[in-house]
């Protein structure tokens, strides 16, 4: 159908990792205006993998600056053309998903079942469906012929560095904006390897900019007066620095943010698939996921038995090396996280919860933490009300389906939730009367293009995917 690029020059070869990085602009891989690196380590040994620049102000001008010429000639391409280049970087990616998946794993601490199982196949599909999108707009419901933004400006963390990037690109390639992209300083190098992909899919140069760098390069390109729109995924502080920051200017702005989701479990559920459903809510991931099930809200008359189902699970989950293909839960992403989640446990514990964690063996280096299950759960313990962000469970009990929604929504957060019950019409009741922007039943943690995503109250605004995922994108 088309013919690719010959192999991109990029700062390593294929599959490997150079020793350090600066950024992609305008189509090249160029040096930082500054001196500052950062530097990126493999969570699971503790060795730097390599060092990546700290974008400064002119770094993040520069990469405005190649965006907006970019944008003329992109936005008046046809739909359709538009469509091929996304079409043919979802192709790559797929050709190349094995590379990525490992260098994700790596840089992440994720397992390997998971990025080369989940995280590429969801990325590849995003870029495929967004694509099919690009020429037929004036079906998406915003007008006959919507317009885009311009420059869009998106930062992610590092939880899901190349889906949350796919989640944020995609869409806005699609709609005809063009893009100024920060990873998070402890997970760039996939979004350094898809700057090679982009290259490799003769995407013109400066449609796509990744610049590297911390909160400050982030802050620079959210307040950068040439960015038409703001995309941010991260923590719920700086979503709404990021929406103060951005008070009264016309950017137009998404945010999705944290989570601290109810997974209800009624009675009449059947336990073994409840206890994967919760083990699959709260350990995917190492729990590094802002619509984790953090809470288990369990009917009192079952408590004993599915904890005892659930403890005897946990205690085959497999810690350990992510590139193993039997690990269940790698390395926690970073020593702050890893000191976030164990300050929270002892919270959990000195507000009088109790802990439970199988006895497992953890490797020597790296960032690691046990499946954790707190029981005797109130809840106003901050173990009930803060995200975690980690493997850490805390279970809370209710009676009736009335209380299990008060309890449920019994948070400052909204973006997800999980029902498990075998009554229709109760899955039917309970999803309206939770405030969260998904409510899965009897699953958990599925996603798909097709489908928004996007938080109630402190979750955020705005939605990712689907339909709904191109008005962020679009003025109308
Ligand atoms: O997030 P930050 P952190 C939650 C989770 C976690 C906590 C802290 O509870 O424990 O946040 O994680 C960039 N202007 N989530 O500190 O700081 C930053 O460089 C613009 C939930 O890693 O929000 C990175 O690229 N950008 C969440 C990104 O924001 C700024 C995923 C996220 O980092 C910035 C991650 C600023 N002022 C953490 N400051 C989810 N919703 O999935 C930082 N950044």
């Amino acid at each position: 159908l088309f013919t690719y690029a010959p192999a991109p020059e990029s700062p390593a070869a294929a599959g490997e990792i150079a020793t350090s990085y600066g950024h992609f602009i305008g189509g090249e891989f160029v040096d930082s205006s500054g001196s500052e690196a950062l530097k990126t380590v493999n969570p699971a040994t503790e060795q730097v993998l390599a060092e990546f620049a700290q974008g400064t102000d002119e770094d993040v001008e520069r990469a405005v600056t190649a965006a907006r010429k970019a944008f003329t000639d992109w936005s008046a391409l046809p739909g359709s053309e538009r469509a091929k280049y996304l079409f043919r970087i979802a192709r790559i990616i797929q050709e190349r998903s094995r590379e990525l998946a490992v260098l994700e794993s790596i840089d992440n601490g994720k397992p390997i079942r998971e990025t080369r199982d989940v995280d590429l196949p969801l990325v590849a599909a995003h870029f495929f469906y967004y694509a099919g999108w690009a020429d037929k707009l004036d079906f998406a419901g915003y007008g006959a012929n919507p317009k885009p933004l311009g420059v869009a400006g998106q930062v992610i963390p590092w939880n899901f560095p190349l889906l949350m990037l796919a989640w944020k690109i995609a869409p806005a390639l699609a709609t005809g904006n063009t893009v100024v992209l920060k990873p998070a300083e402890t997970t760039p190098l996939t979004a350094l390897r898809f700057a090679e992909i982009c290259r490799q899919a003769g995407l013109p140069k400066g449609v796509v900019n990744i610049v590297t760098g911390d909160g400050r390069t982030g802050a620079a390109l959210t307040a950068h007066p040439d960015v038409n729109k703001v995309a941010f995924t991260g923590s719920t502080p700086v979503g709404r620095s990021i929406a103060r920051q951005l008070a009264g200017s016309r950017k137009k702005l998404s945010l999705e943010l944290g989570g601290k989701a109810a997974n209800i479990v009624f009675d009449d559920a059947p336990i073994d698939q409840a206890v994967e459903g919760i083990v699959n809510g709260i350990f995917f991931n190492q729990g590094h996921v802002c619509c984790a099930g953090s809470r288990l809200l369990v009917q009192e008359s079952i408590q004993d038995e599915l904890l005892d189902a659930l403890k005897r699970r946990m205690g085959t989950l497999r810690v350990g090396d992510p590139l193993d293909k039997n690990t269940d839960i790698g390395a926690i992403n970073s020593a702050a996280q890893l000191a976030r989640i164990t300050e929270l446990s002892a919270a959990g514990e000195a507000e009088g919860a109790e802990r439970w964690a199988p006895e497992c063996e953890l490797p020597g280096a790296g960032y690691w933490f046990r499946p954790t299950l707190f029981t005797g759960v109130s809840q106003a313990h901050r173990i009930a009300r803060e995200e975690i962000f980690g493997p850490v469970l805390s279970v809370l009990t209710f009676r009736t389906p009335t209380e299990a929604v008060e309890k449920a929504n019994n948070t400052p957060y909204g973006l997800s939730a999980g029902i498990w019950t075998e009554k229709g019409s109760r899955i039917l009741w309970m999803a309206n009367q939770l405030k969260a922007g998904v409510v899965w039943a009897n699953t958990f943690n599925k996603f798909d293009p097709t489908s928004p995503f996007g938080g109630y109250k402190e979750s955020g605004y705005g939605r990712e995917g689907g339909r709904h995922g191109l008005e962020a994108y679009l003025d109308v």
